[in-house]
Formats: C-alpha cells, structure tokens, sequence
C-alpha cells in the first residue's frame, strides 16, 4: 500500500472560460486567465491510497462516499496517469531496476475542502487539480504543471489553472487531440503581493445551472458569445498579461469588471437565458462603482467579478482592502440568508 496526500488551491478567472469546442476532451472556445488564491483558507487536500488488495477505484468527498462508477472525467484522470505510471515502470524494468506495478492497483480516494460548502464557492477546480496531482505524486511522474494541466483539464477545464499559482493562462490550443490546450503561469505569485482578494457570499445555495450544462447551451445560442470568442478576448488576454506583469491596477480592474460583465450577458444571451446574478450582486457591482467614482485620485480602487454564481469576489490593492470591507459590512450586513464576508486572501503558491 501507498499513500500521498496533496493539497491545491481554488482560482478565480479575471478573463473567463465558457464554451467548449470539445465536450469530451474539454477543449475551451477561449483562452482565460486566473488568479490562484491562498491555500491558507482555501484549498482542497486530497489523500490517496493504492493497494493490491483494492478491487475498485472509490471516492469519498467531505466524509461521504460518492458513486463513481459513472463518473467519467474521474476515470479520464486515472486512465491517463496509470498510462504514464505503466510507461514509467516498463522503462524502469527495462533498466532492470524493480518497481511496484502501481498502475494496475486500484485506488482510494479522499478528499475534502477547507472551505465551508456552505460557502458556494466552486470547489471542481481545486478538487480536480488535487487529484491529478496527487496521482501524480503516488505514481513518482514528473510534476511538470503544464503537463499534468492537460490531464487536469480533462477533469474540469478550470481544474487546469490551480495547478499554478500567481497568475495562470490556460491556452485553449489549436490541436484536435488537446495537446496544447493547457495552463501556463504569466507571473508567480511573489510578483503582486500588494494585490488582495475578498470573497463576499452572497448566497450559499446550489447554483440552479451547472457551468458545464449552461456553457454549451450558450455555444448553442447565444451569438454575441461568437464575437466574444473571436473579437473580444483574443484582445483582452494580450492586454491583460501585460496589465499584469506591469502590475497595472487600472487596467487589470477595467477588465476584470469589462470580462465579468461580459461573460453575464452572454448567459443572459443563452436561450433560454441563465441568470446566476441576484439583487445582492448587482447592489455589490453598484457599490464599487461608487467607490471607485469616489475615488481621491480618480485612480481605479477595487474590481468585481463574478462566476457562475452570485457570490462577488473583490480584488483591490491592499491599501484600500480594509476599507472596502468595512463598506461591504456596513451595506450588506449578514443578511438573512446567511451571507458573510471573508478576510482578504493573499495571493499565494500552489502546492
Ligand atoms: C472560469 N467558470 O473561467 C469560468 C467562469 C465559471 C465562470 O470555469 O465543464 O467547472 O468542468 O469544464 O471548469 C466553471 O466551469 O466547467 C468555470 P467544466 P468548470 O472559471
């Protein structure tokens, strides 16, 4: 028996992904762009054993066992890295050097959250970039993050960007075969420590569309979701790399909110439409408008984006990040469905 335990962080996309090309390798109709948060208060810790004496691959999530007999982008991940695990040993046996035969013992797999579910924070991107890191360090592969992104992707497209941190493209490619749609790091996250997030839950109910069924509704219908794909963020992704490395905060806020908003009315294009915004979100996108419209200087202070959800997640320079929490206490003071807000994350390293 063998046994690895691996933690990964939760990413919130600034240009987001929505819309795939390929359903089954999940292959994305735009490249995206994320920020990984601190692992400190968000991350998913994945243990996984493997031994002879298993007869089947299980899981349990949170304490609870899940089926996952059906589950195929699970299986996408075990298939792939048992395939690297038997390359890996039949080299090794071919240099006459003994190695347990891992890749045919089945697995067990545990995995919970360190984050409240009550939160209602997608959890499928650190839960997935654990997995397939952690299978790679049970099975001794090489822990090259843009290669296991690929792997990664097949479990969730945004699971593929928590394998960095800092920053993280995941470039849609061009291949048939998904070889060069993978993640890669613009900057570490050593290159912006000023910048802070605050995640704000609005609500914590279950999203009423999952992201995977409502974007290929939207590739289906909706055609601004064509102009955006062609037009709109092959621009935005030069433009936000560059806000980045140069550590713009203007820039990176304008298109923070410009991308968030846009990826709204595209689900509001969808036929029939997807609302995942509430009044709570939409009075939070109206505030820091006003916070930013009050600004001294006239520069830029804080930047909303939203997923597929009403939950808000606020970046802004450390310098005002105490303030706008105060604000955020002051308007939305825990309102009856629960809602709360968190302390600052600072942007740290996966792994
Ligand atoms: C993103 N989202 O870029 C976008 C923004 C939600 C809104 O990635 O089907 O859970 O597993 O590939 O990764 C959510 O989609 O969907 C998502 P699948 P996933 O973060």
């Amino acid at each position: 028996m063998k046994t690895v335990t691996c933690t990964a962080p939760v990413n919130i996309a600034v240009i987001k992904y929505w819309g795939k090309r390929d359903t089954s390798l999940i292959l994305p109709t735009n490249d995206s762009l994320s920020v990984t948060l601190s692992q400190d208060i968000l991350h998913s810790k994945t243990t996984i054993s493997a031994s002879e004496t298993f007869t089947s691959d299980r899981l349990w999530l949170n304490g609870k066992e899940e089926d996952i007999t059906k589950n195929k982008r699970m299986h996408n991940c075990f298939r792939e890295t048992r395939a690297l695990r038997a390359a890996f040993e039949e080299e090794e046996r071919r240099h006459g050097r003994e190695v347990a035969p891992l890749s045919t013992w089945k697995v067990h797999v545990c995995s919970e959250n360190n984050f409240p579910t009550a939160a209602g924070l997608a959890s499928s991107a650190s839960g997935l970039a654990a997995l397939v890191f952690t299978l790679a360090k049970l099975f001794d592969l090489s822990t090259n993050m843009s290669y296991l992104s690929r792997i990664a992707r097949q479990g969730s497209g945004s699971a593929c960007r928590s394998l960095f941190g800092g920053f993280v493209a995941w470039e849609m490619g061009s291949e048939a075969d998904g070889s060069d749609s993978l993640a890669v790091q613009v900057a570490p996250e050593s290159h912006w420590p000023d910048l802070q997030a605050l995640i704000c839950v609005v609500s914590d109910a279950k999203k009423g569309t999952s992201s995977t069924e409502g974007m290929q509704n939207t590739v289906k219908t909706s055609p601004l979701l064509q102009h955006r794909i062609k037009e709109v963020v092959p621009a935005r992704m030069k433009q936000m790399k560059q806000a980045i490395l140069d550590r713009d905060f203007e820039t990176f806020a304008n298109l923070t909110m410009q991308d968030s908003n846009q990826f709204h009315a595209v689900c509001l294009d969808t036929l029939p439409p997807i609302f995942y915004l509430n009044d709570t979100s939409r009075a939070i996108i109206k505030l820091v408008h006003e916070y930013n419209n009050a600004s001294p200087d006239g520069k830029l202070r804080a930047a909303y984006t939203f997923d597929a959800g009403p939950n808000a997640v606020i970046y802004a320079p450390k310098e005002h990040m105490k303030e706008i929490i105060q604000l955020v206490a002051h308007y939305f003071p825990g309102a009856a469905d629960g809602s709360y807000f968190a302390d600052p994350y600072r942007i740290l390293q996966s792994n």
